[in-house]
């Protein structure tokens, strides 16, 4: 275990001398503003405090010891014009870029009226539009690859100004969504010192350090993580010193509760991001007087004698000590400004505790888009049949080569979309491809082959290999407005992106209560019966996606469901999981035609894939060709009559369909290739012994992959997934009933 503390070089020493002289450009007046600021803040904390004792609010987390970083923040860096990613402790950032303090009251008693959250969100989770400060969940660090993303917007819409224009015809998502840009934007983001052992934390300063982007990372530390300590959290005790071999960063290490040193040090960072030179790094030593939270208590794990050093160097105290000292204000000045403040936050809390709570009845308001909903009319449009050459059938293509025409008309008709992933560029030492000395990779099953060379590698990029970054990011990127299309280059891999998808992804519309949106398209290569795929290249596990609220999932059988789909998602203005079945990629089952440019399927329409009347199969995937194989033997052999629909989309799903075929049959299997328990077919069995019971001729059945992992040996992965025969089996057994 690390156990050696790094001691902060720092210009201030506790209660010491400053080492230079004057304010580094702040007036005296703004001095008293800072402190106005930062002693409001203190008073906040305080306020809900007591609050939280007398159970008018629900729970507490202080900003206390930060304030002077964050007042320092907020005066050099410009609210409605940057972008903000602040964490807990930035109260007095919030307040110093013009957040009220009844606005903090009214998200601490969760009001209908908390302008960040309607009441979804506690306290200190900020969130408001207007300012820049954009929704913020509560993992530690998965803030910091959104803060990436929202550079990379800022940067590429200024160098794709009519990307940012929303064409009056689009109808799609681009209508709901204004983007802003400057061109010398900069976007903060913040984290305290544990914080910084988070892998995303790494991903996020790499990427920010590749990319040259206009970042400013402050890490607030106040030398613990609860209870941790900053030299067992960080190898040698300084996150400045680890971080110190990135490229293309300013480095700065201050002394956070000195507003003035903390304004200096925002004051070249911004000015280093904002000529384009990169990104910046402020770390600052704050401290941390009131505990980790109200839940905490840090008696048990620090020594008084520590707690009182720090406590010589509170910012408010000192900077009230420097205002006297400089003569800025008096005694009686600061009596004044005190009781001012009082008063204020009197009024705001008085009033705060009148407010209402939002009605029961809309909390599920926000999940989707309240504007685009991609199960109407407006998405259902029909294929343009292709004319071939004469005396020429039109080329049948396989899903690889739609998903592939559907991107790149997509990207045509939309310059804010973007591609990102591992491998999907074409190449990235892109005088090769100039040179024609490569042909392009286009990612590892191809299927953005040539989309790099036709867009610009501004449009189409190869990521690091790293997946939370990769959706992080995108993250970022949709809230400003983009529309990112990234890949995830197999399902088994992308459990690190996990967090990002289920904590934010999914959440950021319905938490920030339509504050914010991040209507990115994920697609991912998934499924088996690859003969050697093996546990790792052959994983499905879509019901651990449909169990997300706010996340559309689809997953497309052919060719020309996943065009039509894949273009309803990109228009949409949703997140979407879009799974591709590896397996049906270069399929000769579900090739067609070319369907034309605007060809769309709305969200959560199955499809009856074969009519039938004896029995119903509701499936998916690459489940389908082994469905309809099964069942044609089956009516070939018995004469039974099987109907299969093919959900097509997971989330929504088709419960009409689902309920008229039952009524129709009276027998229902529900066939998927995940695991049986648990699995998709768990709820849809659920619901049909629930609402179809009177209906149902026999007991609802599943056939599912065992309850185990795929294996690499060919006989053993075909015992494990369902096989026609498994499905021949039960559609007789299930018909025999
Ligand atoms: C991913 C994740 N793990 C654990 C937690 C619980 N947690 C909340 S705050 C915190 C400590 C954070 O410490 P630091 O980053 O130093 O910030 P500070 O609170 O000291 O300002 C922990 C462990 C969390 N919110 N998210
Ligand atoms: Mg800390």
């Amino acid at each position: 275990m690390a156990t050696t503390k790094t001691e902060p070089k720092l210009a201030f020493v506790a209660n010491g001398k400053q080492k230079f002289k004057g304010y580094e450009g702040l007036t005296r007046e703004q001095l008293i503003q800072a402190y106005r600021l930062m002693y409001m803040s203190r008073r906040i904390d305080d306020r809900e405090i007591l609050l939280k004792r007398q159970q008018k609010i629900f729970f507490q987390m202080s900003g206390a010891g930060h304030e002077a970083v964050g007042v320092a923040a907020g005066l050099a860096l410009k609210a409605g014009y940057d972008w903000f990613y602040p964490y807990y402790r930035d109260r007095a950032l919030c307040l110093a870029l013009g957040v009220e303090p009844y606005q903090m009251f009214l998200q601490g008693v969760g009001a209908a009226d908390d302008p960040s959250s309607g009441g979804r969100q506690m306290p200190s989770h900020w969130s408001y539009p207007s300012l820049h400060i954009v929704t913020q969940s509560s993992p530690t660090g998965s803030q910091i690859l959104h803060a990436v993303g929202c550079a990379e917007a800022g940067r590429y819409f200024s160098r794709h100004p009519k990307a940012a224009e929303t064409p009056a015809s689009s109808a799609d998502y681009r209508q709901f969504k204004e983007v802003s840009f400057r061109n010398d934007e900069v976007t903060y983001v913040s984290l305290g010192d544990g914080t910084s052992s988070e892998g995303e934390f790494w991903e996020a300063m790499n990427a920010a350090a590749l990319g040259k982007l206009p970042v400013i990372f402050c890490v607030e530390d106040n030398g613990y993580a609860i209870s941790v300590p900053v030299e067992v959290q960080t190898a040698g005790g300084s996150i400045s010193r680890l971080v110190s071999g990135f490229p293309n960063f300013h480095f700065e290490e201050i002394d956070g509760t000195d507003p003035i040193a903390s304004f200096a040090a925002f004051q070249r960072a911004a000015k280093y991001c904002r000529q384009g030179l990169g990104p910046a790094f402020v770390h600052a030593h704050v401290i941390r007087p009131y505990s980790h939270s109200l839940s905490d208590d840090e008696r048990l794990y620090r020594p008084d004698s520590e707690r009182e050093r720090d406590a010589q160097r509170d910012p408010v105290t000192r900077t009230q000590m420097y205002l006297l000292r400089e003569r800025m204000l008096d005694d009686k000045g600061i009596n004044q400004l005190e009781k001012e403040v009082e008063a204020e936050l009197q009024t705001a809390v008085d009033r705060a505790l009148e407010a209402l709570p939002s009605a029961p009845e809309t909390v599920t308001n926000y999940l989707y888009s309240p504007n685009v909903d991609p199960t109407s009319a407006a998405f259902d449009t029909q294929p343009i049949a292709e004319t071939a050459a004469e005396g020429k059938k039109p080329a049948a293509k396989t899903m690889a080569d739609l998903i592939n025409a559907t991107l790149r008309d997509e990207m045509k008709r939309d310059e804010r979309i973007v591609i990102f992933g591992e491998d999907v560029a074409d190449c990235s030492r892109e005088e090769y491809l100039k040179q024609k000395l490569v042909k392009g990779k286009g990612g590892v099953f191809k299927l953005t082959f040539g989309l790099q060379c036709e867009f610009g590698n501004d449009r189409v990029f190869n990521s690091p290999l790293a997946e939370a970054a990769i959706v992080g990011r995108a993250t970022g990127m949709a809230t400003r407005g983009l529309k990112p299309v990234v890949e995830i280059q197999f399902f088994d891999y992308i459990w690190p992106a996990m967090m990002q998808i289920r904590d934010e992804l999914s959440t950021i519309r319905w938490r920030s209560n339509n504050g914010f949106s991040c209507p990115v398209v994920v697609r991912v290569a998934i499924g088996g019966y690859l003969t050697g795929g093996a546990i790792y290249h052959s994983q499905c596990g879509e019901s651990i996606f449909t169990h997300i609220p706010g996340l559309r999932v689809v997953f497309p059988s052919n060719s020309l469901d996943a065009a039509g789909l894949l273009r309803t998602a990109i228009r949409c203005d949703d997140p979407v999981l879009f799974l591709e079945h590896k397996r049906l990629y270069r399929e000769s089952y579900g090739r067609a035609g070319y369907p034309g440019p605007d060809y769309m399927i709305p969200f959560g329409k199955a499809k009856i894939v074969q009519p039938g009347t004896d029995l119903t199969v509701i499936t998916y995937g690459a489940v389908v060709p082994r469905a309809l194989q099964a069942a044609q033997k089956l009516e070939r052999e018995q004469g039974v009559k099987v109907e299969i629909i093919d959900l097509r989309c997971l989330n929504p799903f088709d419960w009409e369909a689902i309920a008229a075929s039952v009524s129709k049959t009276n027998r229902a299997l529900i066939a998927y290739e995940d695991t049986l328990s648990w699995g998709y077919g768990a709820e849809i069995a659920a619901r049909i012994a629930d609402q179809l019971f009177d209906q149902l001729d026999a007991p609802v059945s599943r056939v599912a992959a065992k309850d185990t992992f795929v294996a690499y040996q060919p006989i053993l992965e075909d015992a494990i997934l369902p096989q026609p025969s498994d499905l021949y089996r039960a559609m007789k057994d299930l018909a025999r009933y």
